[in-house]
């Protein structure tokens, strides 16, 4: 039989035989839109790595395995993990593949499974010769990038502008505390916005694939980290706001942030900075004045609940407390909130909160006391109680939350909430947070809105806004993930109205235009938008008058390419939303 045609006749028998087969076929389903948001490139598809012989794998030449090492960083890592231990995706151990045999992984992986396997080879994203050398290669034992310590931090650390250079005090004429820091995500840049006059103030290199921007708890300094573990310290002090000093901290990463405590226990306003590695899988804590490494930390351990070993418990979210010296390190896969005391880093105390596994993003309630996190996989939400260190609650919301930071505003009738949308449905959740006042509906699911659809990942609103604002940038559906969703909190039975964003961006060409992340300028009266398409096609921010719900901007320049995330000073510096 002609070999294509023989995959494709025992493709639907293997597929089918999928959904009962326990070492792929997990519980849970990957929607669509959690697939293409997990499935992002990992910068260790550059890192050298050994090759085992495992004599019962298929033999492979080192140029195969090169390539599969390359192919399954830049398209599979995200979802199976480094060590292909399982995260969103199933386990590929040899273990597992090795049974399966190359001829079933081969179908496997070019058609999908029903599960949430994309389908790489008849989707035109994998030839067959790749998808055959990919089969080869998940039966090999995975190769294990290398570590980060000290030695290498300190080779890749720069200050560029000793803080003795620096100017001592504002040296720019901008309103500094309504600034916009927006990702521009393919380019490894930030562009910084002002948002009283709409213009570009300067665009500074940054990491590769950059993801968040964290501010010093002063406002002085923007932290923006790359995912290739690269934190970039940017001065708004300066005539033109620039990096003065930069670190690596690891070979991938997504998380920073800065102490923000002043207290009786002392006064850390910009003392220090931390940041928090997917791999290696650790966080470390630096000097808030140069990026200097301190103090690194180790988060390979114990799973909750199960108490099995996790050998790469990836650092999600992490937060400053606003009630002690203590940074919130959220780490995925063990389903732990360590509380950080960095008042004496080196006698570090640090407080382990066991909640739910796949911790990922989250933010504080409108007191700042807890802190709300995302057991995204688990389906729940971890409430956090940062004043006494303690798990408050955990509460079951809709299918993958993903909140962002979340949003926070008072409910007619439940008082204060904090929202959460969801990647796998098209729900928003609303939590009660006041146990003074409200004590009934504090940390329970008290409400449930009816969104555009699943694929939403922010949801956003401000003390001084009537609106909750959701975005659905991962919806499959083109008219959905080009506009977003608003409520009026006082009547939120009404349901939404849609705003078509990335209609009103004006764009010409076909781009994919998601709208994503809704951003209050820092009076609270504009929300600003990124209308994100890929790297060859136009994209533009685009900034909505909350009072009227009409277009009141659109920004286009030829140096916005792929705006994401973007970070308004004052509202990231207070964590106001
Ligand atoms: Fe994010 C926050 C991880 C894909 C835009 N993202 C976060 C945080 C984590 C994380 C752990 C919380 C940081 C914190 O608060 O300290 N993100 C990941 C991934 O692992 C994932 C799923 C896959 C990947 O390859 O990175 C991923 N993220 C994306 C995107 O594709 C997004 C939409 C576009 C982009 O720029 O890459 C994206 N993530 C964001 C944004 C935030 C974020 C804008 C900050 C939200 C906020 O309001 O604080």
């Amino acid at each position: 039989m002609h070999a294509p045609s023989m995959a494709r006749l025992s493709a639907t028998a293997l597929l089918a035989s999928l959904v009962f087969t326990p070492a792929f076929a997990q519980d849970k389903h990957v929607t669509q839109p959690e697939a293409s948001y997990q499935a992002g490139a990992s910068p260790l598809a550059n890192e050298p790595m050994y090759q085992s012989n495992n004599p019962k794998a298929p033999p492979m030449t080192q140029a195969e395995f090169d390539t599969g090492r390359k192919t399954y960083f830049e398209r599979c890592a995200g979802c199976h993990g480094v060590l292909r231990k399982g995260a969103t995706g199933k386990p590929l151990t040899p273990d597992i593949t090795v049974a399966k045999g190359t001829d079933y992984l081969k179908v496997f992986i070019a058609y999908g499974s029903p599960a949430g396997m994309p389908n790489w080879q008849t989707s035109g994203e994998l030839d067959e010769k790749t998808v055959d050398i990919m089969a080869r290669y998940v039966q090999q034992d995975p190769p294990v990038p290398p570590e980060f310590g000290m030695g290498q931090m300190k080779a890749t650390w720069k200050v560029i502008v000793p803080p003795a250079q620096r100017p001592t005090k504002k040296m720019n004429s901008y309103n500094i505390s309504n600034i916009f820091s927006t990702t521009l995500r393919d380019t490894g840049e930030v562009a910084l916005i002002d948002g009283d006059t709409k213009q570009i103030i300067n665009i500074v290199k940054t990491g590769y694939a950059v993801h968040i921007s964290r501010l010093s708890a002063s406002g002085r300094y923007l932290f923006v980290i790359g995912r290739d573990a690269k934190i970039n310290m940017i001065d708004l002090w300066m005539p033109k706001p620039d990096n003065v000093a930069e670190v690596r901290i690891g070979l991938e990463a997504r998380s920073v942030e800065t102490s923000k405590y002043k207290g009786k226990e002392g006064d850390f306003t910009d003392k220090l900075a931390i940041a928090g590695a997917y791999w290696p899988p650790q966080y470390v804590i630096m000097n808030g004045d140069t990026l200097e490494p301190l103090k690194i930390v180790g988060t390979r351990g114990m799973v909750v609940g199960t108490q099995e070993y996790h050998p790469e418990p990836r650092v999600a979210s992490i937060v400053a407390s606003h009630f002690k010296p203590e940074f919130v390190v959220n780490v995925k896969e063990t389903g732990k909130t360590l509380m950080v005391d960095y008042s004496n880093i080196d006698a570090l105390k640090v407080t382990e909160i066991g909640s739910a596994p796949f911790l990922h993003d989250g933010g504080m309630d409108s007191t700042q006391r807890y802190f709300m996190v995302a057991a995204n996989q688990s389906n729940k939400i971890s409430v956090i109680d940062t004043k006494e260190d303690k798990l408050a609650a955990i509460v079951d919301v809709g299918k993958i939350p993903h909140p962002g930071r979340g949003a926070n505003f008072i409910h007619p009738k439940f008082g204060p909430v904090w929202a959460t949308g969801h990647l796998g449905d098209e729900t928003i959740s609303l939590i009660g947070t006041d146990p003074v006042k409200h004590k009934q509906y504090a940390f329970k699911k008290v409400a449930e809105l009816k969104g555009q659809g699943g694929g939403a990942l922010f949801i956003k609103s401000h003390p001084k806004s009537p609106h909750l604002y959701s975005d659905t940038p991962l919806n499959p559906e083109p008219k959905i993930s080009q506009s977003v969703a608003v409520y009026d909190i006082k009547n939120l039975d009404k349901g939404y109205t849609v705003l078509p964003i990335a209609e009103w961006a004006g764009i010409a060409d076909d781009g994919a235009k998601r709208v994503v992340q809704p951003e209050f300028n820092k009076a609270g009266d504009e929300v600003w938008f990124a209308v994100w398409s890929a790297k060859n096609k136009q994209s533009a921010l685009v900034i909505v008058d909350d009072k009227t719900l009409k277009l009141k901007a659109v920004i286009k320049d030829p140096r916005l390419i792929t705006p994401t995330g973007h970070f308004n000073v004052n509202n990231t510096q207070h964590d106001v939303y």
